[in-house]
């Protein structure tokens, strides 16, 4: 069998990314009366600022079925990234490549945004100013509602010609397997971030300037291991900020926090909004 049938069957036997460290009850109760102080402590400090910036990852969109890419059924424990994720492999076999991405398109197309997306839409409202950075490629944030989002890793929805460079968005779940822009005929590349590839600098710019800026950066459902992203979180302490993490497990990061919730963001998150005087 080639190694192409083999690449589609996992593709579509795939299922929604599971909890890669499931809370057991035991587990939770011993944690509970400290995630109870810790998020009353970021609640009220939340009520207090002017500036917030959140980061988030893929982990927020895991309670919405999407896989995240390192958890125990990560995309990159299953797929190299290397052969799907890089310039070089874009390069090397372009209809690979899409084929993967049309994957993805049709599985996040059936995908809807979750209690974690919404309560990040409502804390927009309540925050004068608020700048939601995300590493996440689906789109969710924006389709919940959100609107000062920088998608630093791109979106999934968009493609970009390599010919002539420019962009559009296409929400066809399968894009076909060597799609081409309809202004010269040049291939079309997904307009996301591969490893090795700069970040768009205006973008990220941007999202500097806010971790810069703000009093409270939230990090949530990021492994903070991917950079230039997981070094916003130690611009905005540099700046003076309070940091803030959600996750199931422990990061990289986590010593580096004023405060740690282990726990769903789909959970936590709706309860630091809810209630506000
Ligand atoms: C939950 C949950 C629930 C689950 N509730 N939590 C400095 C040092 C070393 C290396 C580098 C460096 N600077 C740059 C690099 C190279 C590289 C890099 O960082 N490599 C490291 C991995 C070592 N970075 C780059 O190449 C970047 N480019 C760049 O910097 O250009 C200049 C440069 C290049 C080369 C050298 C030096 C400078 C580009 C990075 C692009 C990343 N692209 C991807 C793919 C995007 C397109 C696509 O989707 O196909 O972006 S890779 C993938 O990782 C994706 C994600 O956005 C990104 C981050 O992943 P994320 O979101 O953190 O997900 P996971 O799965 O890792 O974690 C999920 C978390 O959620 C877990 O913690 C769970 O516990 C948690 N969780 N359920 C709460 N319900
Ligand atoms: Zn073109």
């Amino acid at each position: 069998m080639s190694f192409l049938p083999a690449f589609m069957f996992h593709f579509r036997g795939w299922k929604a990314a599971p909890i890669s460290e499931p809370l057991t009850s035991n587990r939770l109760l011993a944690t509970l009366p400290c995630m109870e102080t810790s998020i009353n402590s970021l609640k009220e400090a939340l009520k207090n600022a002017e500036r917030v910036a959140v980061l988030t990852g893929a982990g927020v969109s895991a309670e919405s079925g999407v896989p995240t890419f390192r958890g125990a059924d990560g995309l990159w424990k299953n797929y190299q990234a290397t052969e799907l994720a890089t310039p070089e492999a874009f390069a090397k076999d372009p209809e690979l490549v899409w084929e993967f991405y049309n994957w993805r398109r049709g599985l996040i197309a059936q995908k809807a945004c979750n209690p974690a997306h919404t309560a990040l839409t409502a804390l927009e409202r309540l925050i004068p100013d608020f700048t939601l950075i995300t590493q996440n490629v689906d789109g969710l944030h924006l389709l919940a509602g959100s609107r000062h989002v920088l998608e630093i890793h791109g979106n999934i929805w968009r493609a970009r010609c390599t010919r002539c460079g420019k962009e559009t968005m296409d929400r066809a779940p399968d894009m076909g397997r060597r799609p081409t822009c309809a202004a010269c005929g040049g291939l079309l590349r997904p307009a996301v971030v591969w490893f090795g590839e700069s970040l768009d600098p205006r973008i990220l710019r941007q999202a500097i300037e806010a971790a810069q800026q703000c009093r409270i950066m939230l990090v949530v459902g990021t492994s903070s291991v991917v950079q230039p992203a997981a070094s916003l979180a130690f611009t905005a302490k540099s700046g003076g900020a309070m940091l803030a993490e959600i996750n199931l497990e422990k990061t990289p990061n986590s010593d580096f926090m004023d405060i740690v919730i282990l726990g769903k963001a789909g959970e936590i998150l709706p309860r630091l909004v809810e209630g506000w005087a």
